[in-house]
């Protein structure tokens, strides 16, 4: 039985001595492997006498278990051990902060299209879009402006390409977004309630314009709609985009060829301080132009002027940006500058809405 205590002794020893699974795999196989010394001496019963094996027998046995309890054991325990080795190393504090990324924002002028559609879907006004390259038609021809008239010229328009040999006249970058009104009346007629808020091109650049900028156009066709209508809808724009209480508006008489009689707004305001107030003040500032729908421009959109008449309205998106946000300079608009965007833009999500506050 003295060897069998020195077995014991020895591989109890290199159980507990094992630092990893590999090492225990390797004490577990010179003991109770095929080849293990244990096994062997298991093997060496068949020779005993049955006296002999009566005690060797259990002995053997008892001596097997008994390893075989310790290998489990401290290969649990070495489980345990990689495992807290493994979370320490892996743990995560969720409490930091997130690490700042360079992030965009939303540009002012999606932000200022997002509060006025607001304000317009309120007042029951669609949203219409259109195709910004246009035909000459749409453009121009629908909206009274025949091929002689300064308009065409003044605009700058950029003609797209035609072949050497085709005589029709070229489309055109539109020069306002008239044309998707002409085509929502073709298509739906009256009465009729959109805006049309969208990129134009016209051949300008300078401090205070781009070749592109945005614009939108309204329009409102019905039965019994007046200049009074037209002037209630445009403070009522006022006072929601501006976030003022009271909007004073002043029309000054114009001429568009496209709305008889025409009128250019101008809201009230005051620079005291070389801050732009809207709503108080003894200065005036052009912030849109307007009129009636002329008869012509009904009956090109097929809409019978002798039934239905109504109002339409143009202005500039980025001008009125600039003047809600105060934003100086027109140039940085269309930069895609990080961090132009960062001082000037709006969180993603933060939708504008009239119960909400428009801006924030
Ligand atoms: C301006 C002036 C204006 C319109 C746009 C319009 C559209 C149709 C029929 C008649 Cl379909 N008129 N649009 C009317 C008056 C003025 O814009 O200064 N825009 C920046």
């Amino acid at each position: 039985m003295d060897t069998l205590d020195t077995l014991r002794a020895k591989y109890l020893q290199g159980v507990a001595a094992a630092a990893d699974e590999a090492a225990l795999e390797d004490v577990r196989l010179a003991a109770l492997g095929k080849k293990g010394e244990v096994s062997l001496k298991m093997r060496e019963l068949g020779q005993m006498s049955p006296e002999q094996r009566l005690t060797a027998g259990p002995a053997l046995n008892a001596l097997k278990d008994e390893l075989d309890a310790a290998l489990r054991a401290r290969k649990a325990a070495l489980a345990d051990a990689a495992l807290d080795e493994r979370l320490k190393a892996e743990w995560l504090d969720v409490t930091l902060p997130a690490r700042p990324r360079p992030r965009g924002t939303i540009h002012p002028v999606s932000q200022v299209m997002e509060e006025l559609t607001a304000i317009f879907a309120d007042m029951g006004f669609a949203v219409a879009e259109g195709p910004q390259i246009e035909s000459d038609w749409y453009n121009f021809d629908a909206l009274n402006i025949p091929p002689e008239h300064p308009a065409r010229q003044e605009h700058d328009t950029f003609f797209m390409a035609r072949a050497a040999d085709d005589t029709r006249p070229p489309h055109v970058l539109r020069t306002h977004t008239s044309p998707v009104q002409i085509r929502a009346m073709t298509e739906k007629g009256a009465p009729i309630r959109v805006i049309a808020p969208g990129r134009v091109y016209r051949m300008d650049m300078d401090q205070t314009h781009a070749p592109m900028f945005h614009q939108v156009e309204g329009l409102a066709i019905d039965r019994n709609l007046s200049m009074a209508n037209l002037k209630w809808v445009l403070e009522e724009f006022c006072r929601a985009f501006f976030e003022v209480p009271n909007v004073d508006l002043r029309f000054r008489a114009s001429h568009f060829p496209f709305t008889e009689p025409s009128a250019e707004v101008d809201i009230r305001c005051s620079w005291a301080g070389g801050q732009l107030k809207i709503g108080e003040g003894d200065s005036w500032l052009e912030i849109l132009g307007s009129g009636m729908v002329h008869p012509k421009v009904l009956k090109a959109a097929g809409v019978d002027p002798d039934q239905w008449q109504g109002f339409a309205f143009g202005m500039g998106i980025d001008r009125i940006a600039m003047l809600k946000y105060g934003i100086p300079d027109l140039r940085a608009f269309f930069d895609s500058d990080l961090r132009w965007l960062r001082h000037y833009g709006f969180a993603a999500l933060d939708m504008p809405t009239l119960h909400g506050g428009l801006s924030r």
